[in-house]
């Protein structure tokens, strides 16, 4: 694990315009600033998917077209706190549905909580939690020939490009079945003024966010970033649809990595690029669809238009 981290960290600050993975986002510490993230004001999304998950529960259930005399699993990828997921789970669970929830994240942290809260909240939903990255489960999905719902909301296919969400659903529809689904959140494209604070909030939570990934790899792979000599630097552009989250060195400097044993220069102003929030329409989703088995059967919005839950059939 921390070699892969290591070698991730050196390919991406070895290149010309630097990188670093958002997977690495996530440890202890980066779970529970995206929690508070997800309550910040300025972000969105986690509100008004939840709206969705609130006033169309009914609407999204009939959706999935299941048959309550037929056992399926309901697979979550990148599950995080679950809380939109509960409205579902109790919904499909009060109206005697047979299925298991898996849960998959990367986080076992994130993964040990929700399991507690569930079992205190939901008793009766069977929960079967897989540890690992989305990728690395896509295999296992097949193992099982039982229906399956996947969920993958929240917005998580934005923090990928669009070539890997285009091959992440042609592998995830090579692992499903004819007719099985995929409920899809995605942030639709937008203002500026909309997008960029959720990005750049006021309080400093995304600023923390971005720059835990220096902390983490002063702790685990024995760098020496000072974490002061950089800003945390969001850029939306509106025409695209595209945000991106960067690290911006404040002064010269350089950083050694005792895990890589190298040493990197960063220049005053350099930027490392740390995350893509891609925002869709229906066109961006018919282009990332066009080579994959997925076809949309519905799609849900909250009242403001800002976020869609789409119902993608496997064909
Ligand atoms: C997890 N993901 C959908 C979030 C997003 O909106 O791209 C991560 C995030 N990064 C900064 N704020 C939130």
């Amino acid at each position: 694990m921390i070699e892969q981290f290591a070698e991730n960290v050196d390919l991406g600050l070895s290149k010309s315009e630097k990188t670093l993975p958002s997977k690495y986002f996530y440890d202890k510490n980066g779970d529970e600033l995206f929690i508070e993230i997800m309550n910040m004001p300025e972000y969105y999304l986690t509100r008004c998917e939840m709206e969705i998950f609130t006033t169309q529960t009914d609407e999204l259930v009939d959706s999935f077209r299941a048959d309550k005399n037929e056992y399926f699993e309901l697979i979550e990828l990148g599950a995080g706190d679950g809380s939109k997921t509960r409205k579902l789970l109790a919904a499909l669970s009060d109206k005697g549905y047979q299925f298991d929830y898996l849960p998959v994240d990367i986080s076992q942290n994130s993964l040990e909580q929700l399991q507690l809260s569930l079992q205190h909240h939901l008793p009766l939903v069977s929960v079967v939690p897989k540890h690992g990255d989305y990728f690395e489960m896509l295999g296992s999905v097949k193992d099982s020939h039982h229906p399956k719902i996947v969920l993958f909301l929240g917005s998580n296919i934005g923090n990928m490009t669009d070539t890997v969400a285009s091959d992440f659903l042609y592998q995830l529809g090579a692992n499903l079945s004819k007719n099985d689904k995929l409920l899809l959140g995605t942030d639709l494209i937008k203002s500026e003024d909309i997008v960029l604070p959720a990005y750049n909030d006021e309080s400093g939570i995304t600023h923390s966010f971005n720059i835990n990934l220096l902390h983490r790899m002063n702790t685990e792979l024995g760098a020496n970033f000072d974490l002061d000599a950089f800003s945390h630097a969001p850029e939306y552009n509106e025409d695209e649809g595209i945000a991106k989250s960067y690290l911006l060195s404040n002064k010269e400097q350089s950083v050694k990595i005792a895990a890589t044993g190298k040493t990197y220069h960063f220049r005053a102003g350099e930027k490392i690029h740390t995350e893509i929030s891609r925002k869709y329409d229906d066109d961006v989703l018919a282009k990332i669809l066009a080579k994959t088995d997925f076809s949309v059967n519905s799609k849900f919005t909250d009242q403001k238009n800002y976020f869609a839950n789409y119902l993608l059939n496997r064909n």
